[in-house]
């Protein structure tokens, strides 16, 4: 049986501030300059010669040659039909609930009058299309075409143009178009990295510019995303992406096995995926990492694996109290709290993309089919960004109607601040109103 190595474990009391520190850093993450310069080349070839470039690329760096950039929908459909039964099965169940749980995310629209007669509104409208990005290669995840397409589908976004890499052949996964048809994309375009961002950023003659770009990728497609939503009237984008992480805090209630298994879980993603235990008990954190050892060696992925893991962390705390700040400062992507009344705890360490309550809870639930989302910030964006929700598919505008009453009351509050900012033009607006017949003779 092979060895791997297991980062060994440390206590935090031992650790100097400057030792904490490093514990907590997430890997080196700006991209190179090299890289940037190579997204930004592909960007504006596809810019100038849209399907030609694209082609082109396609050809260069997935090494297949199409005829069109589009999988034409029949072709979506026939792929579809070869999905297994079982597949298709769980990839229904999953849709239900993901389904589900973000159809009840819809956003509040709000009509009040601030004042009598001064009428605001909050309103929503969907964005009308939006690029969702899906990895291919060796992550090719249906997974992710649910988790970025339902919620476009549930807010109607008009257009939903689903872009990813084609295998050898030319195509997508079955179980990927399966997916896409269940969350009624509108196109289906075999792009991948940087060219594919590219592509529903500024168009090409047969694909439109989109409003918006969802999903996760590799470093040139997270670099592309950046790019272009920095260009003047560039498209938005959902979320800063990194390498996944898994923090889990443990106490003696915990079972070893499971604590590994889940590690191990996302730790698989590559080698750049980060995770780390935090417990008060030494038995724990040595079980725990005696069982990683033996479920290691039977993973398929093992290689990717063992190197994620022999950066990670074993982290041996006082007491719960001080892992729940550990964590805290960390902001992990997701949270597992294998602890006894572990629900009394969520608040505590709510700093995090998704949390995972008890020891029935595996990360892997929240990745496929619970309901909640998987595109969530890494790298510490839990502390100001959001999971992926039904909300980022919409875009929210505000409205105000006034009467000539409400303009009469909310005119002293309007001149003064006006003319405390010297904006003498602001504040003649609502006088030359003021001073009208026709407002007078309303007013009566
Ligand atoms: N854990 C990943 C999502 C995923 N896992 C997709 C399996 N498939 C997000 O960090
Ligand atoms: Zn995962």
């Amino acid at each position: 049986m092979a060895r791997y190595t297991i980062a060994s474990a440390v206590r935090w009391q031992s650790l100097s501030e400057e030792e904490r520190r490093s514990r907590l850093q997430r890997p080196a993450q700006r991209a190179s300059e090299q890289l940037m310069r190579q997204v930004r080349d592909i960007i504006e070839q596809v810019e100038q010669q849209g399907d030609s470039a694209l082609l082109e690329l396609t050809q260069r760096f997935d090494n297949v040659s199409l005829d069109s950039p589009v999988l034409a929908m029949e072709q979506v459909e026939t792929l579809a039909g070869r999905t297994e039964q079982k597949v298709k099965q769980a990839i229904d169940l999953a849709y239900d609930n993901i389904r589900r749980f973000h159809a009840q995310q819809q956003p509040q629209t709000v009509d009040i009058e601030t004042m009598p007669g001064v009428r605001c509104q909050q309103r929503i409208a969907p964005l009308r299309k939006v690029g969702l990005y899906i990895p291919g290669g060796s992550a090719s995840l249906p997974s992710t075409v649910l988790m970025c397409g339902v919620p476009a589908q549930l807010a109607q976004c008009n257009e939903r143009i689903l872009v990813s890499p084609p295998d050898k052949d030319g195509l997508l996964s079955p179980a990927i178009c399966y997916a896409a048809l269940k969350c009624g994309v509108t196109q289906v375009v075999l792009a991948g990295g940087a060219q594919a961002i590219a592509a529903l950023a500024v168009g090409t003659q047969s694909i439109n510019a989109v409003d918006k770009i969802f999903g996760p990728g590799n470093s040139y497609v997270t670099a592309a995303k950046q790019y272009v939503s920095q260009l003047a009237g560039g498209p938005a984008i959902d979320l800063p992406a990194g390498p996944s992480e898994l923090l889990i805090i443990a106490d003696d209630t915990a079972d070893a096995e499971f604590i590994a298994a889940d590690l191990l879980s996302q730790a698989e993603h590559g080698p750049d995926s980060q995770v780390i235990l935090l417990s008060p008990s030494t038995k724990v954190v040595e079980a725990t990492r005696a069982a990683l050892q033996r479920q290691l060696a039977e993973l398929p992925r093992a290689e990717i694996t063992a190197q994620a893991l022999a950066s990670s962390s074993f982290i041996v705390t006082e007491d719960l109290t001080e892992a729940a700040a550990i964590s805290q400062r960390y902001a992990p992507e997701h949270l597992s709290l294998q602890i006894k009344d572990a629900e009394d705890w969520i608040e505590q360490t709510d700093q995090a993309g998704s949390i995972f309550v008890g020891h029935y809870a595996p990360e892997s639930g929240g990745d496929y089919a619970t309901g909640t989302n998987h595109v969530l910030p890494t790298y510490g964006y839990a502390r100001n960004y959001s999971s992926l929700g039904l909300a980022d598919f919409y875009r929210r505008y505000t409205v105000q109607q006034l009467t000539p009453q409400g303009l009469s009351l909310l005119a002293p509050a309007i001149t003064a601040l006006a003319a405390e900012e010297k904006l003498d033009a602001h504040r003649l607006a609502v006088t030359r109103r003021l001073d009208s017949a026709r407002m007078q003779a309303d007013l009566q």
